[in-house]
């Protein structure tokens, strides 16, 4: 391996952390934590650590297409240029769109909200972070007068109180995590509070869980801020120099909590007892240094924006905010949310944190020198697609999100771009849910091949820098956007030869005319040569003066809002039930979220064999009380409705649920199983405010689904599309596919089905093992002593002995790993359950029988596992083992 290792940012999540990416001389990648980047000072997660496994060929979108068709880049971008051209000179600049995403770069951001807002002169451009962090920017324009995080990541290792809400930042968030669990180590007196309806592994870090019921934060904060001000905690010399609104707001708050005496009713809509809710109470009134965390289980709400205000209420009352370990934290999801919010790629912002005033319209105008400048807010995400769907919006240009497994109401999502006349999909994964309903396929480059910028959470500008030389034919998005803007006749505004001169421009647009009038000035960072660029380190923003050096950055210890008065708003907020309540039909409240170690569709993470091993299923989580009443068992199948479409999932029995509530994972797709895309079930519901969808909220029911049979099934074919059984999911292993199938037909059926389907591959071995008498057939097709394909079907398999089928494609196949496909279940050392380190691949019987063996804590699992001792995101998980079994063995 040669010693050139470049410094570059993952592409997950907001955390931004610092890599360094080593390139051998055979094109593999190498990655490690990057021990300068103050995001992360070397760590990484399991995704992270991942990322080299990603960088490969498979799968990737290589040449533009259209209808099917491969055509060049000429003929792709003319087509896309004239014909969005086309439809704007008949019907007007709004029946065109752009969908966009926290995943592009900062550059690519740019350049597409420069060409509808100043050129093509609609603001139908929106984001993927409607999704995700709306009701955070609209409920910090509320407050401070423009969408300011206000902290640092500095301020959780030196907070006395963290307080997380709606934010499962153990797996989301991992790095983070790891930050805040060190500094808890040296300094045990620090307390943690975890506010989520289920009790997630963020929880093994905290002193207190307030389980509290979806959707009831307002409440809980309206409760909060008249404790504080009944204990007379308001700072008074904050609240009357920075602040108003601040009597309004404790107006509202005493309509929702009468009597402070008896909080009975309050617990009752909380779902919380008394005794934790006043432990709580006092916790954040007697603790000066408080930051409260917040993201999608506060976000993606019907009263997002208002659950946003009721935290920024708390924290502007007691004048915490802006200073070392104090303030409200709005923790960003994707790696360029912040970028994307900074370019305006919101339909109702401009850019450089710019507002659709007549002052800014024309301030924007002017130094774009555009042509046909919108002049009011285009359309947001979910009604961006319901215009599709009327045909109002007739052409549509996605990058970068796969919004038909994405958006709420999916299967409305799919028949939309089914029916609209042009669907544009720039992608680096050729198949998609998005791609295949694309007319035109334009190849993106990955991570690893582009180069431009990208915002952390806390506000902190970092390079994303090519390593590899780009597969196929692919292009950056900022140059597919710019070569359609020149067809388009905008040659003047997109004359960019690289992200550096995109920048450039982005820098000083947020210097134009600012003089501290706008938050978002990075003007300092004017004037940069191209090497300048090249080696630009990570510097948190404002910087309007190069060379401002202070490494952690605040906003607002002294004031200094963003509103007319420079004073902050405390907005009066009133709890209200989520917008879809659960009824007789559909009684039961489904949450959806994520897992540790997939990103969103898996487009990426779904490459890594270490990433899919952790848990390779969609499933529901059920709480045994619901699960006895719905006849649901552990590792059954259940059939879940809402009034907009279905599912088909694993069940998942487990108390870390509430009894009222169901979650599901986010990440699969249509294309990775048969029905389990949640998207598919989620109520449009949106906030008002800030038009992000609920995602956590949609009334569902749910039933035991009886399957006959059971299969798994593994090919080396990469586009096998399964037929024969009502459930599917499957997971890509090496150059292959592993499928779990369960089916309403017979495992005689099945096994007869899939051996059909078999009979074109040319092997020169077949095993196989009938039993008709107890339902179990397996097979395995070998070539020159490698496996090609196998299935193991019976009446019931055991799931948990599934993985290691996954490791034996294209191997040649030793005698242990033939009696264990032909005894259908794991023999010797393949037995090690499913992964629960992926760092490591340590499986969870491997932990099991470790433990039973005398490892009996945390340390010693650690040592004779190794499991744990990667990225350390499977500690919690760990512990949970260990005490599993210690249990049953007192037992
Ligand atoms: N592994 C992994 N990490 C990721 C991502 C990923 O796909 N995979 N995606 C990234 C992105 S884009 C984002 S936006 C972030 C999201 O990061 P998070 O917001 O931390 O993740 P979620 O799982 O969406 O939801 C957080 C929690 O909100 C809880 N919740 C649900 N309803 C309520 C409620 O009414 N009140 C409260 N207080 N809590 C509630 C859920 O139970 C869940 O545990 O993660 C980022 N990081
Ligand atoms: N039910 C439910 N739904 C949710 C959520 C939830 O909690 N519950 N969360 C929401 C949130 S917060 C988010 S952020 C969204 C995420 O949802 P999406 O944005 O739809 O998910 P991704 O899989 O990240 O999609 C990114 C796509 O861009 C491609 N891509 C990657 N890099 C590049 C690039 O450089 N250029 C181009 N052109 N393409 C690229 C990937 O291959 C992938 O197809 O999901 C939202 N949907
Ligand atoms: S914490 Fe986020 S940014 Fe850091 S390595 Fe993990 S996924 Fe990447
Ligand atoms: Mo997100």
């Amino acid at each position: 391996m040669q010693d050139n290792w470049i410094k570059t940012t993952c592409p997950y999540c907001g955390v931004g952390c610092g890599v360094e990416a080593n390139v051998s001389s055979d094109g593999q990648v190498t990655v490690r934590g990057d021990k300068s980047h103050p995001a992360n000072l070397g760590r990484l997660c399991s995704k992270g650590l991942a990322l080299g496994d990603t960088v490969i060929p498979d799968g990737r979108l290589l040449h533009p297409s259209i209808n099917g068709e491969r055509v060049n880049w000429q003929q792709a971008l003319n087509h896309v240029s004239s014909k969005f051209a086309s439809i704007v000179e008949e019907h007007g600049p709004d029946s065109v769109a752009l969908y966009v995403s926290g995943q592009l770069l900062t550059e690519d951001y740019y350049v597409a909200n420069k060409l509808m807002k100043g050129y093509i002169g609609t603001s139908n451009i929106d984001t993927n972070s409607r999704l995700c962090m709306s009701s955070a920017v609209a409920g910090h324009k509320r407050a401070f007068g423009t969408d300011t995080v206000p902290g640092c990541y500095q301020d959780f290792e030196v907070a006395d109180l963290l307080v997380l809400t709606g934010s499962n930042l153990a797996w989301c968030h991992p790095v983070l995590f790891q930050r805040i669990k060190a500094a808890k180590e040296q300094r045990p007196d620090m307390k943690i509070v975890v506010i989520d309806p289920r009790r997630t592994d963020t929880c093994d870090i905290a002193d207190m869980h307030l389980p509290v019921k979806p959707g009831t934060d307002v409440l809980l904060f309206n409760t909060l801020l008249a404790y504080l001000a009944k204990q007379n905690l308001h700072s008074p010399e904050y609240l009357e120099r920075y602040t108003e609104g601040a009597e309004q707001a404790l107006h509202a708050a005493h309509g929702d909590v009468p009597e402070l005496g008896d909080l009975s009713d309050v617990c009752e809509i909380l779902g919380l007892d008394g005794e934790i809710l006043n432990r709580f109470l006092a916790l954040f009134a007697e603790t000066e240094n408080t930051v409260t965390i917040y993201s999608q289980g506060v976000n993606q709400s019907t009263s997002g924006v208002d659950k946003v205000n009721a935290i920024l209420n708390c924290h502007l009352l007691t004048g915490r905010i802006g200073k070392p370990g104090m303030g409200p934290f709005s923790i960003t999801g994707q790696p360029n949310a912040m970028g994307g919010r900074e370019v305006g790629g919101l339909a109702n912002m401009l850019a450089a944190h710019m507002e659709f005033t007549e002052q800014q319209i024309a301030q924007v105008q002017t130094f774009w020198n555009a042509p046909s400048m919108a002049i009011q807010p285009g359309a947001k995400a979910v009604d961006l697609f319901d215009q599709i769907s009327e045909g109002k919006i007739k052409a549509v240009w996605v990058m970068a999100t796969n919004p038909v497994v994405s958006l709420p109401d999916a299967d409305k999502v799919k028949q939309a771009l089914k029916q609209c006349e042009l669907v544009v999909v720039s992608d680096c994964i050729a198949d998609t849910d998005t791609t295949r309903l694309a007319h035109v396929l334009l190849p993106a480059r990955g991570w690893a091949e582009k180069s431009g910028t990208v915002t952390n959470s806390e506000r902190r500008i970092s390079r994303q820098r090519a390593i590899v030389p780009p597969t196929g034919e692919a292009m950056p998005d900022w140059w597919i956007i710019c070569e359609v803007a020149k067809r388009m006749g905008f040659e003047q505004g997109f004359n960019f030869n690289s992200p550096a001169e995109i920048f450039e421009e982005h820098a000083a647009l947020s210097g134009y005319e600012n003089e501290g009038s706008r938050d978002f000035d990075i003007s300092g960072m004017q004037g940069l040569a191209e090497t300048e660029y090249d080696q630009l380190a990570p510097f948190q923003w404002p910087m309007a003066t190069r060379g401002e050096v202070s490494l952690h950055k605040r906003f607002f210890a002294e004031g200094n809002f963003y509103t007319p008065s420079k004073r902050a708003r405390l907005v009066p907020v009133k709890y209200r039930a989520p917008a879809s309540g659960i009824d007789g039909k559909y009684p039961l409240v489904l949450n959806s979220g994520r897992i540790r170690d997939q990103w969103h569709t898996m487009t990426r993470t779904g490459l890594a064999a270490k990433l899919n091993a952790h848990i390779p299923e969609p499933f529901i989580s059920v709480h045994p009380n619901t699960a006895k009443k719905y006849a649901l068992e552990e590792q059954g199948l259940a059939h879940v409705e809402s009034a907009h479409g279905s599912a088909l999932v694993r069940v998942q029995v487990t108390d870390r649920v509430r009894e009222d509530e169901l979650f599901m994972p986010i990440h699969w797709t249509g294309v990775t199983s048969a029905r389990a895309r949640v998207g598919a079930l989620v109520s449009p519901d949106v906030d008002a405010l800030s038009g992000q969808p609920e995602f956590k909220y949609t009334p569902v029911s749910v039933q035991p689904w009886y399957r006959q049979s059971e299969a798994l099934f593994i090919t080396a074919e990469t586009d096998t599309q399964i037929s024969e059984s009502e459930y599917w999911v499957n997971q890509r292993v090496g150059q292959g596919l592993l499928y779990r199938m369960a089916s309403l037909q017979s495992s005689e059926t099945i096994a007869s089905l899939l051996e059909a389907r078999l009979s074109c591959i040319s092997a020169d071995q077949k095993l196989s093992f009938i039993d008709s008498a107890t339902g179990s057939y397996r097979l395995a097709l070998l070539k020159e002593g490698k496996l090609l394909a196998c299935y193991i079907v019976g009446k019931r398999l055991d799931r948990d002995d599934f993985d290691w089928v996954s490791t034996l494609l294209e191997k040649p196949l030793g005698s242990e790993a033939m009696r264990s496909i032909m005894s259908g279940k794991a023999q010797g050392s393949l037995a090690a359950g499913r992964i629960v380190c992926a760092c490591k691949q340590v499986g969870y019987k491997t932990l099991c029988n470790a433990v039973k063996g005398g490892a009996k804590d945390l340390d010693s699992l650690k040592s004779c596992t190794s499991a744990g001792t990667g990225c350390g995101s499977c500690v919690p998980e760990l512990k949970e083992i260990i005490d599993e079994n210690l249990f049953e063995a007192a037992d």
